[in-house]
């Protein structure tokens, strides 16, 4: 019997594909990207293109497991050679039974539920921490029976800001809403500025638009402190130092008022705040942007001329940015480029950062917040995900008592990793951990339980990144004993005695009652019809926002050839539109002077940076990059995406490798006083001076079992409460070999 399954890639990826899975005798045996749908195009990223590799991996967690060893790295984790040597990426299979006994769910189930009870009954709930984060972005598997089971346990609440929140926050004090320029109309863009944002490796689904439009005469422009891939085929790259994205943002803007090329009509119809900001920006001068940015005064006028005048201009702005220390404002400032320039009215034109505020589920449904009153009679504390180590180490009132992660790998994306393993490795903190691998957060676990991947699970699945939504079907039965998140918490509040007929509710249930949403865009949408494929939401059913019709964009002044005619291009603010308090694109903000900031915008460096106030402490500023292969540290044990990525490096410019007596392929100390690292250097130019540069993978796959988040810190930003992934002050030395 052979089928073919539609699916979704839950990974946290903008691109959120559509997938086809041929599933022979109950076995997947082919997975291709969904030629139907209108952002996948029929093609999968390189990593997903190998998941079969992933899914039927020797070294999948396949059933619940009690520890007997010692919590600490698995011996045998050396097996994973260093890339391009002999071997290379071919793990051996680790000898487990020394660390871990096979037990029965019943057995799991019925130890973590009395272990959790007498940790409430001595310490209070609140001393229970749930930890998740990206592993799936499935609707269901992410975030509604593990919410509704946290809640009605009164846990403590986590606050996920690993990654996103200093971008949305910046994103949504101007706009209102996360929502911005759909992918499929890059296409008819003239000049395209992808600022913080490596397209090739984290968004490649936006590539081919990029193309098309490149074709037809536009220009692409990078703006990365690192030659990405992306930079590496751009029309303009522009290296920026890390950090300094505001200032260039503002210092555009000083050009574009001070030139008379913003639209006035837009400005005083749909924005809030312009003659502040006309006066904020007098502070931006080029010639003093680019001492911060290292970008030439010459090439910020040439930018923001170009950007002015060459239309439709769109920007793809990505996380990069806000995972710096100023990383709200700077995202703030980026977003008001599009709003002074009215290009939000152009197909083709705008912004995007991410498109997921219009895709309104149903999540109070799912989530059930209010069942932490039963509970606790209130709501219970909240704690960071970004300040685990601290967290793990000096709370009290209560400490945390157990840990419970799933979907997430903290023992190496975490930062002040060294913190975090002292704190997982406390003898009294009991760990549980629900994966699909033996992860660097496996190795802390007291109990770990097997996890399904997607194809052994039905899920809801929206999009950052494009305007469709999906269900995800389940294509094979679970391997093993796996069980997915819902299944797991739905056996998990059984366990407790928890009541309440939510916990009984079934997935297609849960689907339902996530579409069965106000929002207009949702209208007509089913689980039924998703189940089919993909949909896109319904724009034209809203009444409040009508999309801009074609002819009234032709009368605009669009080219006609810019006009396609199916589906209706979806221009988000081109009437105005925001969600703001004012209803307006906000360039001042009461809201964001209640943080204590500058209602406008402004540029304040990085304290961890060459023109912070730690300037001087260190002289190199790290980018602790993501790995274009791996999707954070997913996928870093599968032999066959390891081939395509080359780990354990340094990247160091020219210049400062010589100052240090640093070849190109020496093994070098990387260090602050949080911790250190020995990566190998490699000086190929693609970092400038005063820049260096490494990636995240699993900390058990780097030779000497180190994670580069040793060196990062937990400030969080500006704004969101986000991680300062990108602000970190390093110096590096040649390595003494080891005795
Ligand atoms: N292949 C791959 N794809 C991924 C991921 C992955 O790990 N690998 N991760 C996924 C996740 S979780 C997310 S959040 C998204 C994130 O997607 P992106 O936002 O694209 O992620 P980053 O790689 O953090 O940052 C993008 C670029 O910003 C640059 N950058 C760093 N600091 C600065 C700065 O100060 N200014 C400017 N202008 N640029 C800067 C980095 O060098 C990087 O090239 O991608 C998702 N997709
Ligand atoms: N230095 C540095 N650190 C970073 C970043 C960086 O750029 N640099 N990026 C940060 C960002 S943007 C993010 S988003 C975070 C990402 O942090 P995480 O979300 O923790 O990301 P992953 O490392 O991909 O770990 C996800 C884990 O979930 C598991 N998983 C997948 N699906 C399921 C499922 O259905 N159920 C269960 N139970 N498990 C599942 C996978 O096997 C994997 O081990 O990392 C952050 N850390
Ligand atoms: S990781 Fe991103 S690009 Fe790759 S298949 Fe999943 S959604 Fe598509
Ligand atoms: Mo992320």
């Amino acid at each position: 019997m052979k089928q073919v399954v539609h699916a979704a890639c839950p990974h946290d990826c903008p691109d959120a594909c559509g997938v086809l899975i041929t599933v022979q005798d109950g076995r997947a045996t082919k997975i291709q990207g969904d030629p139907e749908h209108p952002v996948t195009r029929g093609f999968l990223c390189a990593k997903v293109a190998k998941y079969l590799d992933r899914v039927y991996s020797p070294d999948r967690v396949l059933y619940p497991l009690r520890r007997i060893g010692p919590k600490g790295p698995e011996a045998g984790q050396q097996s994973f050679a260093p890339h391009g040597q002999p071997g290379a990426a071919v793990p051996t299979q680790t000898d487990r039974t020394q660390t871990w006994e096979r037990i029965s769910w019943d057995q799991a189930l019925d130890e973590i539920a009395s272990r959790l009870r007498a940790i409430s009954a001595e310490f209070g709930s609140e001393a229970i921490l749930p930890y998740s984060f990206g592993g799936t972005l499935g609707a269901l598997n992410s975030a509604s029976m593990d919410r509704r089971f946290f809640h009605r346990l009164g846990a403590s609440q986590l606050e996920r800001a690993i990654c996103s929140a200093a971008g949305e926050a910046g994103l949504e004090s101007v706009l209102g809403v996360k929502m911005g320029t759909e992918p499929e109309q890059f296409r008819h863009a003239k000049y395209i500025i992808a600022w913080a944002s490596n397209i090739h490796a984290n968004n490649v689904h936006l590539w081919p638009f990029i193309t098309e439009a490149r074709r037809n005469g536009a220009k692409l422009v990078v703006i990365d402190p690192y030659r990405t891939r992306t930079a590496a085929c751009a029309d303009w790259y522009l290296p920026i130092n890390p950090g300094t994205d505001a200032a260039l943002a503002l210092g555009m803007m000083h050009v574009i008022i001070g030139e008379n090329l913003h639209d006035a009509d837009y400005v005083s119809k749909y924005t809030l705040g312009f003659e502040q900001l006309r006066e904020k920006v007098k502070e931006y001068p080029p010639e003093k942007v680019a001492q911060w940015t290292g970008i030439s005064t010459e090439d910020i006028r040439t930018l923001a001329l170009e950007y002015a005048t060459v239309r439709p201009s769109v920007i793809r702005l990505n996380y990069g940015v806000q995972r710096s220390e100023g990383g709200g404002m700077a995202t703030r400032a980026i977003v008001m480029l599009p709003c002074i320039l009215g290009s939000w009215k152009e197909i083709g034109g705008g912004l995007q950062m991410s498109t997921s505020g219009a895709t309104a589920f149903k999540t109070e449904a799912l989530k059930r917040p209010d069942l932490m009153k039963v509970a606790l009679g209130r709501e219970a504390r909240t704690i960071n995900m970004v300040e685990l180590g601290r967290v793990l180490n000096t709370l009290n009132d209560p400490p945390v008592k157990a840990l419970f992660v799933y979907g997430s790998n903290p023992a190496a994306v975490a930062p002040r990793h060294n913190e975090v393993v002292r704190g997982l490795l406390r003898p009294d903190l009991f760990t549980v951990v629900h994966e699909q691998f033996f992860t660097d957060t496996t190795d802390y676990a007291d109990i770990v339980l097997p996890a399904t991947t997607f194809f052994e699970h039905k899920d809801l699945q929206k999009a950052y990144g494009h305007y469709y939504v999906q269900v995800s079907n389940q294509a094979i039965a679970p391997l093993g004993e796996c069980r997915s998140n819902v299944e797991l918490f739905r056996a998990m509040a059984e366990r407790m005695g928890f009541e309440e007929e939510c916990f009984r509710e079934t997935v297609d249930e849960m689907i339902d009652a996530a579409l069965d949403s106000t929002d207009p865009w949702l209208e007509g949408i089913s689980r039924e019809r998703l189940e089919q494929g993909q949909v896109r939401l319904n724009f034209g059913a809203s009444g409040a926002r009508p999309p801009v019709s074609g002819a009234e964009l032709r009368s605009a002044g669009q080219p006609k050839a810019a006009v396609p005619t199916q589906p209706e291009p979806f221009l988000p603010f081109a009437h105005g539109g925001f969600r703001t308090a004012s209803g307006k694109a906000e360039l001042y903000s009461e809201a964001v002077k209640a943080l204590g900031l500058d209602p406008v915008a402004d540029f304040t460096p990085p304290s961890e940076s060459r023109h912070g106030t730690k300037q001087g402490t260190l002289p190199l500023e790290l980018l602790a990059r993501k790995a274009d292969n791996f999707l954070n540290t997913t996928f870093s044990n599968v032999p066959s995406v390891r081939e395509m990525e080359e780990t354990g490096l340094l990247e160091i410019s020219a210049p400062d490798a010589k100052a240090r007596g640093i070849g190109d392929g020496d093994r070098v100390r990387v260090f602050n006083h949080r911790g250190d690292i020995v990566l190998k250097a490699r000086v190929d130019g693609k970092v400038q001076p005063g820049v260096v540069s490494a990636t995240l993978n699993w900390v058990k796959t780097t030779p000497g079992s180190q994670s580069i988040n040793a060196l990062t810190s937990e400030k969080l930003t500006d704004m969101g409460n986000s991680a300062t992934f990108y602000s970190v002050l390093v110096e590096v030395e040649l390595s003494k070999p080891s005795p």
